[in-house]
Parts: C-alpha cells; sequence; structure tokens
C-alpha cells in the first residue's frame, strides 16, 4: 500500500516495537529531570547521532541555583558527549530547524514544540525527559502509532495575512484535541508557496491541537532553504506515495485566511482580529519558537517602521542569527526607535519567566500559549496572534491588524534576505571523563514502590475539563527553579486551582486524582506527572489524557484510567473512598477495570489500555526502576 510521509520516516526509524531517533532534544528545564534519570537509570552513555543539550528557557539568572543547575547540564554535556547551546543561543526549536534538522529524520525531544521540525520533511516527537534520557542512550522510544491526518492547503496566503494566522485559523476549528494521536501531514497545492519558516510557525502550532507531530514535504522549499543556510547536501526530496491514504482528510483554503487571534484561556479560542479591535493589551511580546524567525521578525518591524508603540513592548528573537540578521539588515534599529525593548533571545515570557503582567492585565502576544497563568501571573488575559498584528496593535494600542497602518503588499520581499554566515555558537562535546558538577539544589529523584495488590484510597483533586501542565505545575520563575528538587516543587502543584492540594494529599497517603476531557494539555512537563506521584496519587481517572502526561504518569508508576463511560465522572467528588482490588488480576482479564466508590457504594468502569511494556513499566514503579532492573538483567530497555 502507498504510504504517507509519516509512515515512511517512522518504518525508516521502526525497531522491535519502538523507534529508534537519529537526534535527541533537551532544554535548560526539562534537561534536568532528563539526565538525573541518565543517571539514576545508569545508562551507558550517549548512543544517537547527536544529543543536544540547550539553554533557552530560564536566562534571568534570578536565583544561583540556575546557573547551578546550568553547570550541571553543561557538565552531563562533556561527560556524555552532547551538543550543547550556551544561554542565549536562541530557542532550542529555532536553532535545531535552523541548523540541524535534515528531512527523513526522527528527532525525540523533551518539549511539546519538537514538531517545529517538521518544517523540513522530518519528525520531530515531543515526549517526557524519562523518555529522553533512554533514547539518549541509543534506546528507543515509544509513543502509540499515530493516525496521519492529511491537511490539505489550497490557494496563497494574503499579503495581509500570515502563517500564524493560517495556523490559529486550523486550530480554531480544530480544537485543542482535535489533532490528539494524530500525525499533521500537509499536502496540497498550497505548500509549494510556504517557506520553511512559515512551515515552522504551522508545525508547532500542531502541538495546541494536541498532535503527535506534524510535517511538510521536503521539496523545491526545503532545497532553497537548506542552500540558504549552507547545508544544500542535507537535503533529500521526500513526499507521501501517490496514493497515500490519510485516516482524514482537513482542507484550508489559504486564500481565505484573515488575520486572527485567540482569545484568553486557550489557544482554540480564535476570532477574528476584526471582531477583536476593542481589546486594548498593557503589554505585547513578540517572538518564541511559533514566530521568532527572521522572516517574521523582518515583517513585524516593517509594520513598525517611522512608528512608536504605544504599549510596553518586548521582543525576543528566536536566536542571535536572527537578533544578527536583524542587526545587519536594519530591522533591529527600527524596533529600537519605535521604543520596543530588547529581550535575551529564548523563551523567558512566553511561560512566566520574567515580564509577569500585573493582575488581570490584558496582554497580547506572538506566542503559542494562553492558558490561565501562563504569563507567570494567574488572572491574566493573554490573547495570542501572529508577529504583524503584535506590532501593528502596539502602535495602535488596541487588537489591530497591519493592513489598517500600511498596504501589506509594500511587505513583498522582507524578510527574504539571506542569512549571514553562521555564528559558531555550538560546544560539541565527545564523551571526556569530567566530574558532573551537581549543586545543592539537585535532589535525589523520588522512585516508587511497586504497585499494592489494591489501589485505594480518596480522591486528593476532582478537576474540570482541558486542565493543562501549566495549571499543574505553575509556570513562574520561582517553581521552575525547583525543578531539580521534586519534594519542593510539589508543594506548588495546582497551586491556583487548589493551593490546599499538596498538603492534603501528602496526608491522604496514596490517592486517586479525577480529571475532565484532554487532561494535562499543553507542556511535556513531567513534573506533572513525578509531583503527582510523591504526592501519593497512585492512579489518574480521566475522562481523556493527554498523550505525553499519559506516558510520564506510566514512567513514574501512576496508572491512567480513563472512564468507560465520561457520565460517571459525576458519580466522584472530592473525598470519596475509591477502591481498584486486585489490580493486576483484573487486568489480566483485559483493559476494562471495576473500581469501587466505597463512599457512595457505586461501581464505576474504566479502561486501562497499556502495552506489555508500559505495564511492565508501571509495575515496577516507573521507568527508572524498570529499566535499572532490566540494565541489571542484562536487557535492553
Ligand atoms: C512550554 O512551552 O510549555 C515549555 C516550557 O517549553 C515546555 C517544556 C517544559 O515545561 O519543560 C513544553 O512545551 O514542553
Ligand atoms: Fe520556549 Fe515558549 Fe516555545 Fe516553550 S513554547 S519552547 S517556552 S518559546
Amino acid at each position: 500500500m502507498s504510504k504517507t510521509l509519516t509512515e515512511q520516516i517512522l518504518d525508516q526509524h521502526r525497531s522491535s516495537g519502538g523507534y529508534c531517533p537519529d537526534h535527541t532534544l533537551v532544554h535548560d528545564l526539562s534537561g534536568l529531570l532528563a539526565f538525573m534519570g541518565f543517571e539514576a537509570m545508569d545508562l551507558p552513555g550517549i548512543g544517537v547521532e547527536k544529543a543536544f543539550v540547550f539553554t533557552d528557557h530560564d536566562l534571568t539568572g534570578m536565583s544561583p541555583s540556575t546557573a547551578a543547575d546550568q553547570a550541571y547540564l553543561r557538565s552531563c554535556a562533556r561527560r556524555f558527549g552532547a551538543v550543547y547551546a550556551p544561554p542565549g543561543s536562541g530557542i532550542c526549536h529555532s536553532l535545531y530547524y535552523h541548523r540541524f534538522a535534515r528531512p527523513g529524520l526522527l528527532l525525540a525531544g523533551a518539549d511539546s514544540h519538537t514538531a517545529t521540525a517538521g518544517a523540513v520533511g522530518m519528525l520531530g516527537v515531543g515526549m517526557g525527559g524519562m523518555d529522553i534520557a533512554v533514547a539518549m542512550s541509543g534506546d528507543r522510544v515509544h509513543f502509540p502509532s499515530p493516525k496521519v491526518v492529511e491537511v490539505r492547503l489550497t490557494g496563497a496566503l494574503r499579503p495581509g495575512a500570515s502563517a500564524k494566522d493560517a495556523a490559529l485559523t486550523l486550530l480554531g476549528r480544530l480544537g485543542v484535541k482535535g489533532l490528539l494521536g494524530a500525525v499533521a501531514e500537509y499536502t496540497g497545492p498550497g505548500v509549494e508557496g510556504l517557506s520553511v519558516h512559515q512551515r515552522a510557525t504551522f508545525c508547532n502550532m500542531g502541538a495546541e491541537a494536541g498532535a503527535t507531530s506534524s510535517l511538510f514535504p521536503s521539496d523545491s522549499q526545503t532545497l532553497a532553504f537548506l542552500r540558504q543556510q549552507g547545508r544544500e547536501g542535507d537535503y533529500r526530496p521526500m513526499a507521501p506515495e501517490a496514493g497515500a491514504v490519510y485516516d482524514r482528510t482537513i482542507s484550508l483554503e489559504l486564500g481565505e485566511v484573515e488575520p486572527a487571534a485567540a482569545c484568553p484561556g486557550q489557544p482554540d479560542r480564535v476570532r477574528p482580529v476584526r471582531e477583536l479591535s476593542g481589546v486594548r493589551p498593557v503589554q505585547v511580546v513578540i517572538g518564541s519558537c511559533t514566530n521568532g524567525s527572521y522572516f517574521d521578525l523582518a515583517r513585524a518591524a516593517a509594520v513598525l517602521q517611522g512608528r512608536r508603540v504605544a504599549v510596553d513592548t518586548l521582543l525576543a528573537c528566536g536566536s542571535r542569527d536572527v537578533l544578527r540578521q536583524l542587526e545587519r539588515y536594519g530591522w533591529l534599529r527600527v524596533y529600537l526607535e519605535a521604543g520596543v525593548r530588547l529581550l535575551d533571545c529564548g523563551c523567558g515570557p512566553c511561560m512566566g519567566i520574567g515580564q509577569m503582567p500585573r493582575p488581570g492585565a490584558v496582554v497580547l502576544r506572538s506566542t503559542n500559549r494562553n492558558y490561565p497563568g501562563r504569563s507567570g501571573t494567574a488572572d491574566a488575559e493573554m490573547y495570542l496572534c501572529g508577529a504583524e498584528t503584535a506590532t501593528a496593535s502596539a502602535v495602535t494600542g488596541h487588537l489591530t491588524a497591519m493592513e489598517a497602518l500600511l498596504d501589506p503588499a509594500a511587505l513583498a520581499g522582507v524578510g527574504l534576505e539571506p542569512p549571514l554566515p553562521p555564528e559558531d555558537l555550538f560546544q560539541v562535546y565527545h564523551p571526556t571523563d569530567v566530574p558532573l558538577e551537581r549543586g545543592s539544589s539537585i535532589k535525589p529523584l523520588p522512585v516508587k514502590a511497586p504497585p499494592g495488590a489494591d489501589i485505594a484510597g480518596p480522591v486528593s483533586l476532582k478537576l474540570g475539563d482541558g486542565v493543562s501542565t501549566d495549571d499543574i505545575v505553575p509556570p513562574r520563575a520561582e517553581v521552575l527553579t525547583l525543578r531539580p528538587n521534586i519534594p519542593a516543587l510539589s508543594a506548588h502543584l495546582f497551586a491556583s486551582l487548589d493551593p490546599d492540594f499538596p498538603r492534603r494529599a501528602k496526608a491522604m497517603g496514596t490517592s486517586f486524582l479525577v480529571a475532565g476531557e484532554n487532561y494535562a494539555q499543553g507542556s511535556s512537563r513531567e513534573h506533572a506527572a513525578i509531583g503527582c506521584m510523591y504526592l501519593g496519587v497512585e492512579a489518574v481517572l480521566a475522562c481523556s489524557i493527554h498523550r505525553i502526561h499519559r506516558a510520564n504518569l506510566i514512567n513514574f508508576g501512576i496508572l491512567p484510567l480513563l472512564f468507560a463511560d465520561s457520565a460517571d465522572r459525576d458519580q466522584i467528588e472530592a473525598g470519596d473512598e475509591l477502591c481498584l482490588p486486585s489490580v493486576r488480576a483484573q487486568l489480566d482479564q483485559g483493559p476494562l477495570v471495576r473500581i469501587e466508590n466505597r463512599s457512595h457504594r457505586r461501581t464505576i468502569w474504566a479502561r486501562a489500555e497499556l502495552t506489555a511494556r508500559e505495564r511492565a513499566v508501571w509495575e515496577a514503579g516507573g521507568l527508572v526502576p524498570y529499566v535499572s532492573q532490566r540494565r541489571k538483567g542484562g536487557a535492553a530497555g
């Protein structure tokens, strides 16, 4: 049967029930647990073609432990032989697709936006740090075989509309669960008019619809991009085979796309900018892995030319390459003369690290997520838009599409200037016997005991639909600096939804967590799982669980359960005593398990669909004990 491009790439990497990635990626936040896991599992060394360690998220240096943690990561890179990007070099996804992505590769990354690499005709899959630790050692990664959804693009974007507007339009249509379990494969005549940078924006935003990954074919645009980067030799044409069959097709006529913005709370609350002109942000942020390319930032600057911003406006370039290019072609000066504040090249405000708005503030950002609290301020209201809308709105003080300020046709050719010769940003380490620089902020990784015969305990927390990992582990510098200290970090879990949860859960001993649809959507932050494990959560019973979090739960020995009938969640209240008796025996009989609600004398049915490997990992108490035991027994992970 003819294969989709996704199937071709997956087939080339398939190996005994999993996939062997060519490259792995971690960053300063996710890399800490990944390397702590790498050490705890006593993995032999790096076995992939390239393992990357980027320092991009927390560049504030607000706590001495941040620098100490970065020193640990760098020492891991040196000891085990990784490619290291120092602070200020840029955002992992931006640097990766510019410098390292090659058509046909598989990248496994400890970050949910790893799929950005799909712009170059390869697959990037986000997962938790424990999975990446195993992958770094050259072993397989495991994720459910994805469905492949064709996103067929026709026509061409109008000069006044951007790839971000198109990606938001799609997201608005699909919803945050629309691509769960699927890879979005872009096809159709509209594809050839999109540059790799525009494709990167589409692939990046696929994560917001829950996609396992997203990708474009490798074609003349890919070749032109790689040639500009001085990497023509990396080009290889790749496309779906003629007659490839997709699970589903979604169509988008690019010519119909108009400037769009996502309204606060969830990135799929998308509306045309023209309907939102009453929105008056007090802060505008331009940049991020979604819109941090030279193409986006030069066009956004062109909107500012000869004008001044009326609102506090911050710019963070995707990388130093982008910053240097903006400087060379005069756009940096335009930003500065317009009154824009320049931040380090990195993530920063995108996830609450610095530039937190005042309580209740309305902010506008060219980033990709706007879950409650995402800006670091629990009740700030965040709108998401493209880079050109961001600068146009910064000038007028209210949500404005760029065509209100200039004829978008004037932007033809802007952003297409060639890149500068690349700066030597990376340290390519070969394994050396140097000691690891472990600061006092790094505490031992808690490991769970194997589950008992029954899972029994009260419901420590009952949640609604769409809870994100930003709700579970608040994206604020003071919480994020606790990442290598699970006992301390756990005290902040669910801080804005239920600040008493950590104390209550700990006091309960073992407990169940009950949630609604798409539980733990968003980031790959595995602290959302290990933190709950530390507080005694033994099982999560939800209507649906995001792919990455589900895997993280198993990796830390927590059983993910789905209501057989979603209406049953109304049968459970916080504090109810639940029991899943003889859990192993029940699982032996099949995925349907019986849970007793002892407080209300009711039975609830749930599904525990575990692969044989997942079951073994869960029974061992998580991935660290599972891999350690197998390594002692001489087997591969
Ligand atoms: C995010 O955008 O939420 C992050 C911060 O990049 C996370 C990574 C993390 O929290 O470790 C992600 O997307 O996975
Ligand atoms: Fe960084 Fe934001 Fe991209 Fe996450 S979404 S990698 S925090 S820029």
